[in-house]
């Protein structure tokens, strides 16, 4: 079997169970509770020495979930809806990871994980109708179903620029900061890249470091968070109204773009500007995003939401040529993750903070204490990396998957990711994928895209097992007519306008092609296909059934 990752010495368990599950962040968590109790037996293997997933990774100063904590939460449980109280509207790294550990305690998962364990391969055994897992320890698992719950946002991307190697300060990746506290007092930093982790990190930074160098590529859309500590009332609030909510979460539809987004009309412009002066005060982001239902889809909508946050740039920055460097153009308003920040435009007020336009003066190279672009040298003692990741698929091809033939999933997805309702793969069987590419999965609330990609598995294999079914795999049909419904899907909308994660093109070589899906209705797709007979997928026979017929 390939692998790239180096074995240690210590064995992991030779278990065979029904059901490995790799990752142990919010989806992972779900899915050992939900199919243990459900009867079958289940191992979870995590890389972290914790459960948290990109909550554990992510502790960089200033991260924050952009979804309001209240709804950033397990739905499916009263029990611990009950148990939890969030603090602030939106809710910072260390409760987000204190909530998983808690969820993790309360329904007494740790004994189910190997901890510290990354996964190397995963080989489906045709014969057996198991996969063969494989760790970077010595010793392998065996499994029916295997379950990647290896989250969109988990494998960083550190730029290979020249001479990063020989830089002599300390060098800190946002997505894998320390554990130990990080001190940028009397420290020059310089920090690379302006999506959301930058964003929050900037002004955190800003306040530490005695001097702060921004290189920026390219500017992004952000709106204020206005955080604030939740009071009673807002508890009370998502209370009373949380049977709606969880009644909306049934009937689907967390995908970003309606049908009527398609026959809406223009509203004049100062109706947008009326609107967005609200929201902008109201501070976050899903209401700029579902402002006007085309807003999404019609240029010239949204140009008027573009140019509304630009003017907020202007007004809040000092300098005019900072303010114009800052200001996002060339490409369509939140179709590129809209970043929500507390005081990040105001940060460049202060008198230790410099941008620097990459795209006036490129990064020629990094040196032993400095950056130097085309025109400048900056000495640094620190440099952050907020450079983003190789989103969506990176976790999933970094272990070599294997399925029927020698089938590997990297040639599978050589052209772009693959997927029946970003659940499942054509030749890996018993493989399904959490919030997998083509299904909404970072589009949205991504702990109830979860809950629903769980719940939906836990329902096929229990109609697996009331048949006597071996095997699950989609049809090649199935699988390549979603695959045109998902890009057809995008291509009516704007996002593919932008060069965005989403797309992949973050990443050198990774092909172009919209990951996630942004139609409305998926959950009742879902559901439709699994009343149809479990219409495009084909199960195979269980081979002990197959062996007692032939005895
Ligand atoms: O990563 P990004 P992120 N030279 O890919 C720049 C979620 N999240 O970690 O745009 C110079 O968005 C790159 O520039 P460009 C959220 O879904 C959520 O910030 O490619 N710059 C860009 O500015 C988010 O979207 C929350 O030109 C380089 C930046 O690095 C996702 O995670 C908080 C470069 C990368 O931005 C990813 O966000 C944080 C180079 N060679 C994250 N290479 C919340 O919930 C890259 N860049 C609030």
């Amino acid at each position: 079997m390939a692998t790239s990752v180096q074995k240690r010495a210590s064995a992991v368990e030779a278990v065979d169970c029904d059901v490995v599950v790799v990752g142990a962040g919010f989806g992972g968590l779900y899915a050992l509770h939900k199919l243990r109790e459900s009867g079958w037996s289940v191992r979870g293997l995590e890389a972290a020495p914790d459960v948290g997933g990109t909550w554990y990774w992510n502790r960089y100063p200033g991260a924050r979930c952009d979804v309001p904590s209240l709804f950033y939460s397990y739905s499916w449980s009263p029990e611990l809806r009950r148990e939890w109280r969030w603090t602030n509207r939106y809710a910072g790294q260390e409760e987000i990871l204190s909530y998983a550990r808690f969820a993790a305690d309360r329904l007494d998962l740790r004994k189910l994980i190997d901890f510290d364990t990354r996964v190397a391969s995963a080989t489906f055994d045709e014969k057996s109708e198991r996969w063969i897992v494989e760790t970077d320890r010595s010793g392998h698992l065996t499994a029916r179903f295997l379950i990647m719950a290896t989250g969109g946002l988990s494998v960083p991307n550190t730029p290979d620029i020249p001479g990063v190697a020989d830089f002599q300060g300390a060098i800190y990746h946002t997505a894998r900061w320390p554990q130990e506290p990080v001190s940028f007092e009397g420290k020059k930093v310089g920090i690379i890249g302006t999506g959301s982790s930058g964003i929050q990190a900037i002004p955190m930074i800003a306040q530490a470091a005695k001097q702060l160098v921004v290189f920026q590529r390219t500017p992004n859309f952000s709106v204020p968070a206005r955080n604030r500590p939740l009071t009673d009332e807002d508890h009370k609030s998502f209370d009373d109204g949380l049977d709606a909510y969880l009644a909306s979460l049934e009937q689907s539809d967390f995908g970003r773009v309606p049908p009527t987004a398609f026959t809406a009309e223009v509203p004049p412009r100062d109706v947008q500007w009326k609107h967005y002066e609200k929201l902008w005060n109201e501070g976050g982001s899903g209401g700029f995003l579902k402002a006007f239902p085309n807003i999404l889809v019609h240029p010239d909508v949204n140009e008027v939401a573009a140019d509304f946050v630009r003017q907020k740039i202007r007004e809040t920055v000092k300098d005019p040529k900072t303010a114009a460097a800052l200001s996002p153009s060339g490409y369509p308003f939140g179709v590129k993750r809209l970043c929500v920040d507390t005081d990040y435009f105001d940060t460049y007020n202060r008198p230790n903070v410099e941008l620097v336009n990459l795209r006036d003066e490129p990064i020629e190279k990094i040196t032993a204490h400095a950056v130097d672009t085309k025109s400048r040298h900056f000495e640094l003692d620190a440099l952050v990396f907020a450079t983003g990741f190789d989103a969506v698929t990176g976790a999933l091809l970094a272990v070599d998957i294997r399925g029927r033939n020698g089938a590997t999933l990297k040639d599978a997805w050589s052209e772009g990711p693959k997927t029946y309702l970003g659940l499942t793969v054509k030749d890996f069987p018993n493989l399904f994928t959490i919030t997998g590419p083509g299904s909404p999965s970072v589009i949205g609330n991504v702990i109830t895209n979860c809950e629903y990609h769980v719940d939906w598995i836990d329902a096929c294999l229990a109609h697996m097992r009331r048949h006597d079914l071996g095997t699950i795999e989609p049809d090649a049909e199935a699988q390549a007519a979603w695959g045109v419904h998902v890009t057809e899907v995008a291509d009516r909308t704007l996002f593919p306008k932008a060069n965005s994660w989403y797309l992949g093109v973050n990443i050198p070589g990774k092909p172009r092609v919209f990951m996630p899906y942004i139609g409305e209705g998926y959950r009742t797709t879902c559901k439709e296909i699994v009343a149809d007979n479990y219409r495009g997928f084909t199960f195979g026979v269980s081979a002990d059934r197959e062996r007692a017929a032939a005895e």
